[in-house]
C-alpha cells in the first residue's frame, strides 16, 4: 500500500514539475572519451571550464558502441544529466565526502560549506566540490564522468545511474573509458591538472594549534620537540597571530616580531606556516582594506554596485572578488612582503567563503562577481564553488613571485575539481572521536580518487577531548596520511605529543620516527603523483582491481603500490592476492604492537627508507 501511494505521489510530482527530456545536441569523441553537449547549451554560461585544464582533442560525432551516454532533462529551472552505467558497477569519487568509500546509493550536494564537525546537512555538504564520479566494473575496467559546471548541484548515485542535478544552465558532460581504476584517475589528472612537487618539509610532521597565542609559546613548543627528541618539521600559526584578525598584520603583543620568530624556527630546522583568510576587515585606515577599496576589488551585492559586507572573525568584512584578474593580481602582490618575514608556507582557511550567520554559512547567492579575462560576470550561485580555488590560484602566484626559487606550500580548506594544482588540503573540522578517526581513511582515499593526492585529517581530532589512547592511535595512523598534521580547537585540551604523559609520548615518538623512516618513499610517491596523477594513499582495490572482495575495504589501505597499512582497529580486512609480510620500521613489532598500524610489504618490492631520526 505504502509503495503504491509513493508511486502515485511520484507520478503527480512528475506532472507538476514537468520533467522533460532534452535530446543531446552534439557529441564529440576520441577513442576513449566523449563530450556531450545538451540542446540549449550556451557556452557563455559555462566557460571557461574550471575543471578541465587540458581540453581533450576530439572529433565531431559519436564513438560507435559507446556505453556512457548521458540523457539530459530539465526540472523547473534545474538542468539534469543522467548517466546509465549498467549493472555491477562500484562507484567512487565525488570529492570531499563523509561516509563510505564506495559511493553506490549516496547523494551529495556540491556547495562549498563551512560544516563544523560535519554536523550540518547530514554531513553531505562539505568544504569542496568535485563534480566527478568514477566507476569500476566487475572485470576491473573503469570509467569516469565529469559534469562540467560550477553551479550548486547534487550528485545522486544508485547502483546503476549517476544523476547530476544542477541549479545552473545546461552543462556538458565528459565520459571516458579506462583499462583500470588507476588509468581512470590518471585520465582525470590529465584533464584537470596535477600537483606540482611540494617541498619535502611539507611531507614531514606538522604541529598546529588554534592558536599558539604568543611567539614565546611557539618557541617553547619548538624547543620541546627538540628536547624530547620528537621529529617535527613545521609549526603553524593560526588566526591569533594577527592584529584583531586583520590579514597580513601581526599582533603587536603576541607576535611583535615575526621575522625574529621565523629566524628562531629556522635556526632549529623548523619551517613555519601562517594563516591568511579571505575576509578583509572593513576599517578605514587599514592598509589592505584601503587598497582593496581603492582598487574596487570587493564582491558586490545583487545591485552590482554596493560592496557586500559579512561577518567573520574580524567583525564586518568585505571579500575580494577573485573572479577579477585585477583582484587576483592585487591579492598576489600582498604576499611578497608577508613572505619576506621568513614565512615558509601559507594556510588559506574560511574560503568557501565562510560568512557567519549567512545562508549555508556563506554569502547570498545573488551577490555579484564581475569576472574578466574570459570569465563572464555572474552571480555568486555560479562562482561560489570556485571562490576558494580562485583564491588559492592567486595566493600561489604571489608566493611564487615572492620566492621564485622555492617550491610553494599552500593549504586550502575550500577548493574545486582540479584545484590540487594550487593547494594541498585537509578534511576540515573533524571531531576527537574514534568514529571520525576511522572516517578519515575513506575521506582521504576518496579525495585521492578525485584528483587531490595531498590530503590529511586533523590528527587527534579538531573538536572535543580525545582520550590519551585516541591521541596515540591517531598519531600512529597519521604517519600514513599524505599530509600529517596534529591540530586542535581553541578551548580543547592541548595535543602536543608530550602533554599526556610518557606512555603516550612514546607512542607518538614511534609514530613520528616511522614517518621519517618512510619519508624517501613518501617523497617518491609524491613526485610520481606530480607526473602521473595517482594518489599517494590508495584503496586496497588498486592492488587487485578484479578482486570483488576489496571494493569496499576502507579501513586498511595502500601507501603506493607496495605497502599495505592495517590499523589495529581494522576488522574484516581482505588481503589482495600475493605475499604480504609485516615489517618493522624503527624496531617496533609492527604486527603485534597494540597501537601502531601493521605495515606489510609486497613480496619482491624495494622500499627506500631514511635513517631513524632522534
Ligand atoms: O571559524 O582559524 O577549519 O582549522 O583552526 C574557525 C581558526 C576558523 C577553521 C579551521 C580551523 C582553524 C579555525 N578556523
Amino acid at each position: 500500500m505504502k509503495r503504491i501511494t509513493t508511486q502515485i505521489v511520484t507520478l503527480l510530482l512528475a506532472c507538476v514539475f514537468t520533467i522533460s527530456s532534452v535530446a543531446a545536441q552534439t557529441v564529440s569523441s576520441s577513442s576513449n572519451l566523449s563530450i556531450f553537449y545538451p540542446a540549449g547549451y550556451d557556452a557563455t554560461q559555462n566557460t571557461p571550464s574550471f575543471a578541465i585544464q587540458n581540453e581533450p582533442v576530439v572529433n565531431p560525432g559519436a564513438q560507435s558502441g559507446w556505453k556512457l551516454n548521458p540523457t539530459f532533462s530539465t526540472s523547473g529551472s534545474n538542468n539534469i544529466a543522467t548517466v546509465n552505467c549498467g549493472t555491477g558497477v562500484d562507484f567512487y569519487g565525488t570529492g570531499e565526502v563523509t561516509g563510505a568509500l564506495r559511493r553506490n546509493n549516496t547523494s551529495i550536494t556540491l556547495w562549498n560549506t563551512d560544516n563544523y564537525t560535519y554536523a550540518s546537512f547530514g554531513g553531505q555538504q562539505l568544504y569542496q566540490s568535485h563534480p566527478w564520479v568514477m566507476g569500476v566494473r566487475a572485470n576491473g575496467t573503469a570509467f569516469g564522468v565529469i559534469a562540467d559546471n560550477t553551479w550548486e548541484m547534487t550528485i545522486a548515485i544508485s547502483d546503476t545511474n549517476i544523476v547530476f542535478n544542477s541549479q545552473g544552465p545546461a552543462f556538458r558532460v565528459l565520459t571516458f573509458e579506462a583499462a583500470s581504476p588507476q588509468a581512470a584517475v590518471q585520465e582525470l589528472a590529465a584533464l584537470t591538472g596535477k600537483i606540482s612537487l611540494p617541498p619535502i618539509w611539507s611531507l614531514g610532521y606538522h604541529q598546529c594549534r588554534y592558536s599558539y597565542l604568543t611567539d614565546t609559546q611557539v618557541e617553547g613548543i619548538a624547543d620541546s620537540f627538540r628536547l624530547n627528541q620528537l621529529p617535527c618539521d613545521n609549526i603553524w600559526m593560526d588566526i591569533d597571530y594577527m592584529d584583531q584578525y586583520k590579514i597580513f598584520t601581526f599582533s603587536p603583543t603576541g607576535y611583535p616580531n615575526p621575522t625574529a620568530l621565523n629566524a628562531y624556527l629556522h635556526s632549529k630546522n623548523f619551517h613555519s606556516v601562517w594563516m591568511i583568510d579571505p575576509g578583509v576587515k572593513q576599517q578605514a585606515g587599514y592598509t589592505i582594506y584601503d587598497q582593496g577599496t581603492a582598487g574596487n576589488n570587493w564582491v558586490k551585492q545583487s545591485d552590482q554596485v554596493t560592496d557586500f559586507v559579512g561577518n567573520v572573525w574580524p567583525g564586518a568584512c568585505v571579500f575580494p572578488d577573485f573572479t577579477m584578474p585585477a583582484t587576483r593580481t592585487w591579492w598576489s602582490g600582498l604576499y611578497p612582503s608577508f613572505m619576506a618575514t621568513g614565512v615558509d608556507g601559507v594556510w588559506n582557511d574560511m574560503n568557501e567563503p565562510s560568512v557567519f550567520g549567512g545562508v549555508t554559512n556563506s554569502m547570498p547567492t545573488n551577490n555579484w562577481h564581475r569576472g574578466g579575462g574570459g570569465i563572464p560576470a555572474g552571480t555568486h550561485l555560479r562562482y561560489h564553488n570556485v571562490f576558494g580555488r580562485l583564491m588559492v590560484q592567486a595566493s600561489r602566484a604571489g608566493i611564487m613571485a615572492a620566492n621564485p626559487t622555492k617550491r610553494p606550500f599552500v593549504l586550502s580548506r575550500s577548493n574545486f575539481l582540479g584545484g590540487q594544482q594550487y593547494a594541498a588540503t585537509w578534511t576540515g573540522d573533524n571531531m576527537a572521536t574514534t568514529a571520525h578517526m576511522q572516517l578519515s581513511v575513506p575521506m582521504i582515499l576518496t579525495m585521492g580518487l578525485s584528483g587531490q593526492p595531498i590530503v590529511g585529517a586533523d590528527v587527534t581530532g579538531y573538536s572535543g577531548t580525545p582520550t590519551a589512547a585516541l591521541i596515540g592511535q591517531w598519531m600512529a595512523l597519521g604517519t600514513f596520511y599524505p599530509f600529517y598534521r596534529n591540530h586542535s580547537e581553541k578551548g580543547s585540551p592541548m595535543r602536543e605529543p608530550w602533554v599526556n604523559g610518557p606512555a603516550t609520548e612514546q607512542i607518538c615518538r614511534i609514530a613520528l620516527q616511522r614517518r621519517y623512516r618512510l619519508l624517501p618513499y613518501l617523497y617518491t610517491l609524491t613526485q610520481e603523483a606530480s607526473t602521473d596523477g595517482l594518489p599517494i594513499m590508495r584503496p586496497l582495490f588498486f592492488a587487485e582491481p578484479t578482486n570483488a572482495n576489496l571494493r569496499s575495504q576502507q579501513q586498511a589501505f595502500m601507501l603506493g603500490d607496495i605497502l599495505m597499512i592495517i590499523p589495529k582497529w581494522a576488522t574484516g580486512v581482505n588481503y589482495p592476492t600475493g605475499v604480504w609480510t609485516s615489517i618493522s620500521l624503527v624496531g617496533e613489532d609492527s604486527k603485534n604492537d597494540p597501537t601502531q598500524p601493521n605495515v606489510l610489504i609486497k613480496a619482491g618490492s624495494i622500499l627506500p627508507l631514511g635513517q631513524i631520526i632522534h
